[in-house]
């Protein structure tokens, strides 16, 4: 398993264009865009890149980082516990590996950026554990150090975690909030998103 960047250069954003209208002209235009750069996973069976997203600049190098979630990794041998990984933009180096906790919650199924919650000028991030404790959970973390700032639970077995995103400041305290997603809440997967 494996993620690739790729630029936002003008030949490569013409497929993704063309990909609203027809598969056919995307397949015609393969191989114009050439990736940035391609990281493999540390873990070979941890379905490395199962989410990914932007981190901000971790590293202060004036570079945005990457992370990555592995949600089936397996750190200090507790199996599917999850990783999330966040990678220097510049070099592809590990920056941070931050580990699930407990047995098969898939803890890096969903990451975002959440902004710099502790005020150390480092933006911090959220991640989801959306099988934790039958429930799910979604923590934020240092961007700098990995730590746990905060963490929130879901209610009842509802996958709360499966999706997760910085959302701002919503209620308007000067403080970013989040929105954690839930979607198999209630009968029938009804779902559910949380502030
Ligand atoms: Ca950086
Ligand atoms: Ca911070």
């Amino acid at each position: 398993m494996k993620i690739q960047l790729f630029p936002s250069v003008p030949s490569c954003l013409r497929p993704l264009a063309l990909l609203s209208l027809s598969l056919a002209p995307l397949a015609a235009v393969q191989g114009q865009c050439e990736e940035v750069r391609e990281i493999e996973s540390p873990d070979p069976y941890g379905w490395f890149g199962l989410s990914v997203s932007g981190a901000g600049d971790l590293n202060g190098d004036g570079l945005s980082d990457l992370l990555v979630g592995a949600p089936y990794a397996s750190p200090g041998g507790i199996p599917e516990a999850g990783v999330v990984f966040a990678f220097s933009g510049a070099d592809g180096s590990v920056l941070l590996a931050i580990p699930g906790l407990s047995f098969g919650e898939g803890f890096g199924r969903s990451v975002a950026p959440a902004g710099d919650v502790d005020g150390d000028a480092v933006p911090d991030l959220i991640a989801g554990a959306a099988y934790a404790s039958s429930k799910g959970r979604a923590s934020v973390h240092s961007g700098a150090s990995g730590a746990l700032l905060l963490s929130f639970l879901g209610k009842k077995r509802s996958d709360f975690g499966w999706s997760v995103a910085g959302a701002g400041d919503v209620n308007g305290d000067g403080r970013g909030d989040f929105l954690v997603g839930a979607p198999y809440f209630g009968v029938g997967g009804k779902g559910f998103a949380s502030l």
